[in-house]
């Protein structure tokens, strides 16, 4: 495993030269620079949750309903049912959110709520003078992250979506800003503070293995890339910008976990998890959305064995399980809610039915269906016309899909034995 680039400069440099820790959950020691932590964070519980039912539903809705009480009242004891629950983390830390998660918890205390934050951009609603008052971390977190802003070569804004900013994560010299990233965990830990049973981890959004300027950032007679390390190539054709890029998003989430305790969930959508093995090591799930094609256009087969291939080796389980989830498509093709269900038998890890939109209530899917608990893992076999089949028993009953051989589903089965 590579350490991500790091300060050598100045005192900082001594000190963790001679302060080094050994940390319990990474495989390496590393230097701890002794000014971290300024804001301590409330200690996340280890404990596992009660074990799940099969297959597990994950509830995933960014939308203000949380804060509303008319939703709430109709549909907190549905929601409270599910094992894992997604929402916005600027929602959560307001009285009404964490409200809603003490109402969750009361109901169901093995319930885990993952915080959602966009950990690479600057959102521009973040400082609407309408919203600051109702979302105060994510007012603080548009001041502290505005003189921070990454820019294009050509001196065009480097956006990250059509109203969020990419953020430039080096001090300007070639190195990661620690400063920076301390400020906004602190923003965070201090939040967490006032709502200490808010959240069980967070989801970090936007992760990818290198800036991804949005629709492609061009503008006309320029070259759209941006250069964080200020030698003049584009990130490109420079690894130092991508290692600077996806540094950020590394020790972000150490630090959370640092602060946060061993039983912290970091969890991250995006490809960063998918291809960089360290990275991976660093989460507890991935967010796997628009399963099993995601966004770069998996094959059924692929997106499975994806999920399969993290779920068993990469990652590093907190609380006793990996916290990977298969999300919700945004443009529905017939037959993925059943993909998804069948995968969650196949796998173990929860999935999303439909996400949640504002006023608009998807709860739990209604299965009629009692498989009991898995006996062992599923099994993995190559059929005689080249495709694969993938079966998981049951107490009650066998969960399987096939593929052809291009690794597309052929066929789901649910059954009773
Ligand atoms: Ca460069
Ligand atoms: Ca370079």
């Amino acid at each position: 495993m590579t350490q991500p680039t790091r300060s050598t400069s100045g005192l900082a440099a001594i000190l963790a030269s001679i302060l080094v820790l050994t940390s319990q959950s990474a495989c390496s020691t590393r230097p701890e620079s002794p000014e971290k932590g300024v804001v301590p964070a409330p200690q996340t519980p280890t404990t596992e949750p009660a074990g799940f039912q099969y297959p597990t539903q994950a509830y995933h809705d960014r939308t203000d309903n949380i804060r509303d009480p008319e939703f709430v009242s109709l549909h907190v004891d549905e929601i409270s049912s599910f094992d894992v629950v997604i929402l916005g983390l600027k929602k959560v830390f307001t009285p009404e959110g964490a409200d809603f998660v003490a109402q969750l918890r009361s109901r169901n205390p093995d319930i885990i709520v993952l915080g959602v934050q966009q950990v690479l951009g600057r959102h521009d609603a973040w400082n609407r003078a309408d919203l600051r008052p109702e979302y105060p971390m994510a007012a603080e977190m548009y001041d502290l992250l505005s003189p921070h802003l990454l820019y294009q070569m050509s001196g065009e804004p480097a956006m990250m979506w059509e109203t969020n900013q990419m953020i430039d994560p080096t001090d300007g010299s070639g190195d990661l800003d620690r400063d920076l990233l301390r400020e906004y965990v602190d923003i965070i830990a201090r939040h967490a503070q006032d709502y200490p049973t808010a959240i069980d981890g967070i989801m970090h959004d936007y992760m990818s293995p290198s800036p991804w300027l949005y629709p492609d950032g061009s503008v006309e007679g320029t070259t759209a890339d941006v250069d964080l390390d200020g030698d003049g190539i584009g990130s490109t054709e420079d690894d130092d910008d991508r290692r600077l890029w996806t540094a950020w998003q590394k020790e972000l989430m150490r630090e959370f976990q640092d602060r946060f305790g061993e039983g912290f969930i970091n969890v991250a959508n995006g490809a960063l998890g998918i291809r960089d093995e360290e990275a991976a090591s660093l989460m507890a799930g991935i967010l796997y959305q628009h399963f099993p094609r995601t966004p770069w256009g998996y094959t059924d087969l692929e997106g499975l064995e994806m999920a399969f291939d993290h779920a068993q080796d990469r990652l590093t389980p907190r609380r006793g399980r990996v916290w990977s989830i298969l999300d919700a498509e945004t443009g529905r093709r017939a037959g993925d809610v059943e993909f998804r269900r069948v995968a969650s038998l196949l796998t173990g890890l929860p999935y999303v039915w439909r996400l949640g939109q504002w006023r608009e209530f998807f709860g739990r899917e209604d299965l009629d269906m009692d498989l009991g608990a898995p006996i062992g893992e599923a099994t993995r076999e190559r059929l005689e016309n080249g495709g694969v089949r993938y079966e998981r028993v049951f107490e009650n009953g066998i969960a399987a899909a096939e593929f052809d051989e291009a690794g597309i589903q052929q066929g789901l089965t649910v059954q009773s034995r």
